[in-house]
């Protein structure tokens, strides 16, 4: 499969490169690899804002952000990387290419594509990416190439934190070493880049930090006010979930960030034993075990006590 996939890839005379919204370091690494490997014949596109601390990682400039699809070219493939459903891709017309490839690590992954390579154990997308790119060519593994894979990788375990990190991604990312990755480099510009504005929205979230059921569940919120006091954006708001699970004794972090439009969208992370895709799925949501998501048509407090209902059940 990965040498068919690299095969078309490299014949190619044009690929489109599409993730999620709201996307992650894994999503912007998938794609930006395949860019920085194929280079000019690719051309990454996103339906929303790329987060700041991701515009290190080379061609990041260049992505395109489209919010209709009239601004998108025909290709000859297109490639969806990390993204579960192509419904998440707004708009998404696959008839504008001649082959839709779908190269993901989610369980719940739906299989949209003409052909599909779904990895649910590994721990990114872009490990997949990696091998699609050994097998093309290694000579081609630039140190940017192996950069982008590496963030892909380094964000989707939490920076080797979180349970899906195994001997296997110490493995590749000393691969990745070997191809020229600065460990060093990528933690500070993920982990220790952060506009100002993002702190001033961190602290004001952090203020409604509450724990619930024998302190088992932690919730946190981001209204529309705290967005206008603090100048930050929603993209700024990555990893805020991550303080939730962060307390001792917490099983279940929720994290609620109310939408522009309505409703709100919902962001759940476990430690080890809940499954929170499951979880998510319950509100047309999904992901991985320990990391899920949803959107709900309600206000936070609604969402809140639907959350805390729907995760107990579960404890
Ligand atoms: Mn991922």
């Amino acid at each position: 499969m990965k040498e068919k996939i690299a095969k078309i890839l490299d014949s190619a005379e044009s690929i489109a490169c599409f993730f999620h919204k709201n996307p992650d370091g894994d999503a912007v690494g998938s794609a930006l690899a395949v860019k920085n490997f194929f280079k000019e014949k690719v051309e990454v596109y996103s339906p929303g804002i790329i987060p700041e601390v991701y515009m290190f990682l080379k061609g990041a400039d260049g992505i395109r952000i489209y919010s209709d699809f009239d601004e998108v070219k025909r290709a000859e493939v297109f490639l969806v990387l990390d993204c579960a459903d192509d419904k998440r891709i707004p708009h998404f017309d696959r008839n504008k290419a001649n082959i839709v490839i779908n190269v993901d690590h989610h369980e719940t992954n739906t299989f949209f594509g003409d052909i599909n390579l779904v990895e649910p154990d590994r721990a990114s997308t872009s490990e997949i990416v990696f091998d699609i790119l050994k097998v093309a060519d290694v000579s081609r593994i630039s140190p940017e190439v192996a950069e982008c894979i590496y963030t892909g990788l380094y964000t989707d375990t939490g920076g080797f934190k979180f349970s899906n990190t195994n001997k296997r991604s110490f493995e590749i990312a000393s691969e990745l070493v070997d191809y020229g990755v600065n460990p060093s480099r990528v933690a500070s510009c993920v982990y220790e880049s952060y506009p100002f504005r993002r702190m001033r929205l961190l602290a004001l979230s952090l203020s409604t930090l509450e724990l619930h059921k024998d302190g088992k569940i932690a919730s946190m919120y981001v209204t529309w006010d705290m967005f206008k006091k603090s100048g930050a954006y929603p993209e700024d708001t990555e990893d805020f979930v991550n303080y939730t699970r962060a307390i001792k004794g917490v099983e279940v972090g929720i994290f609620i960030r109310e939408l522009f439009s309505s409703g709100v969208k919902v962001s759940l992370r476990s430690k080890s034993k809940v499954n929170v895709a499951k979880i998510a799925s319950l509100f047309g949501g999904g992901g991985h075990f320990n990391a899920a998501g949803c959107e709900l048509n309600c206000t936070i407090q609604e969402a809140k006590n639907l959350l805390i209902n729907a995760v107990s059940a579960f404890l």
